[in-house]
């Protein structure tokens, strides 16, 4: 009987088991078939820097925008580098306009491992953030910085797409001589690399010419209050007034003169020469004379100007054709070295011919736009408008200039114009 009950139970066992899933193991199911592999991707991170804070962060977010499209379109076109589908990152930096914390970012971006840098757009900040750059062996292209110092330290990695000081000068107190034949000029300067850089090309211009110039008066970029300076200049009964700085401190400027009674001509450099100068000093912006290191933005190309004005619903306002294509320069070079490393592209950078938003640009052995023109301005009726190009020491109807101009340039790179991605 104990034995019966022993055999039962292993019988009930075995089915407990049998029931617990312990079957014969089934065929395995016939595998989906693998997925095509994913084509290798390499990420480039391209710099930009400007001031995004501040009085100038409406410039800074003008160049800003400007890099920021070409990056956009750059990924719209699906570009291969090095057999890889290239994701190209706008990694954007607020130097605040300040040299030092230029240099702070500059060397943030490095770390980075940043492919190239777009910037800076101060002087100021750009020259030395270069030698950090230079140093990195990492390529950078400003669309702004206009003081001739960047490009004569003989640092092989910097580019600039505008024009110099040592032809903007020249080319807006020479306008301003020939037109308005002054006697007496007042030059003042804000003290940055740019503004005083620009204010002494622009007093040897006029007293190479033979134009009486006063003693220089100062400011900084961040003063407002110019009555001191405007009060001694009044009372010296100068007939001209040239002010190297940017329009945040520029309008003001001109908007005191004018409270103050002072009746003369008023002229600026191209981080004065916006439509802002209305918004600052109202009226009295009307019969300013500016300059600009370049085509002015109308100019260039129809197709990024449709494009910028799709993607960040607003015209850009000074330098963003001239970022844009800095960014553009960067990227068509490393398609043509089929490499992002710096060390390989920078030699296709350095003898590109390449035809941009902003007209055809090559570089010299500095790194200079070869045949920048400057552009003369008038503001009338609270609107700025071009009315002369000086170009190789000749001076051109502006509508006579366009007339003759070739066909208009086209954009680049062939991409499709897309929503630029926005920045929150
Ligand atoms: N070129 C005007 C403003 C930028 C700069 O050079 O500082």
């Amino acid at each position: 009987m104990k034995r019966a009950f022993v055999g039962l139970t292993a019988i009930a066992a075995a089915v407990a088991l049998i029931g617990c899933g312990k079957e014969e193991p089934k065929k395995p199911a016939a595998q989906a078939p693998a997925a095509p592999a994913a084509a290798p991707s390499i990420e480039i991170k391209i710099g930009h820097v400007g001031p995004l804070t501040g009085g100038i962060a409406h410039l800074g977010k003008d160049n800003e925008n400007g890099a920021r499209l070409a990056i956009t379109e750059a990924n719209a076109a699906k570009i291969k580098i090095d057999g890889k589908d290239a994701k190209f990152v706008l990694v954007a930096e607020d130097d605040q306009a300040d040299p030092k914390v230029g240099t702070t970012v500059a060397q943030k971006l490095v770390d980075a491992k940043v492919a190239g840098i777009v910037g800076h757009l101060n002087s100021g900040t750009t020259i030395p953030a270069s030698a950090i750059y230079n140093t990195a062996g990492i390529p950078v292209i400003t669309g702004s910085a206009t003081n001739p110092k960047l490009t004569e330290q003989g640092f092989k990695v910097v580019f600039r797409t505008v024009g110099r000081d040592d032809q903007q000068g020249p080319a807006i107190a020479s306008y301003l001589s020939d037109t308005k034949k002054p006697k007496l000029v007042a030059v003042i300067d804000d003290a940055t690399a740019y503004g005083e850089g620009i204010a002494n090309e622009v007093e040897k211009t006029l007293k190479a010419a033979n134009i009486k110039v006063l003693p220089r008066e100062k400011g900084t970029d961040k003063t407002t209050d110019w009555k001191a300076i405007l009060t001694k200049v009044k009372g010296k009964n100068a007939d001209a007034v040239f002010y190297g700085g940017m329009d945040a401190t520029g309008g003001p400027l001109l908007k005191q003169g004018r409270e103050l009674g002072i009746k003369a001509v008023f002229s600026f450099g191209d981080g004065a020469c916006t439509d802002d100068m209305t918004k600052l000093a109202g009226a009295a912006a009307d019969g300013l004379l500016c300059s600009q290191a370049g085509l002015p933005p109308q100019a260039a190309d129809k197709k990024f100007l449709e494009a910028y004005k799709k993607a960040f619903n607003v015209d850009p306002i000074l330098y963003a054709p001239f970022t844009y294509d800095g960014a553009n320069l960067l990227i068509s070079a490393m398609r043509k070295a089929n490499s992002a490393d710096p060390a390989k592209y920078l030699p296709e950078l350095a003898k590109s011919d390449f035809q941009g938003a902003t007209g055809k640009i090559a570089f010299d052995a500095k790194g200079d736009r070869k045949d920048a023109e400057m552009t003369i301005f008038t503001m009338k009726d609270g609107k700025l408008g071009p009315v002369a190009i000086i170009k190789g020491g000749k001076t051109t109807d502006y509508a006579e200039f366009m007339k003759a101009a070739s066909p208009a340039p086209a954009a680049a790179p062939a991409a499709e114009p897309a929503k630029a991605e926005a920045k929150k």
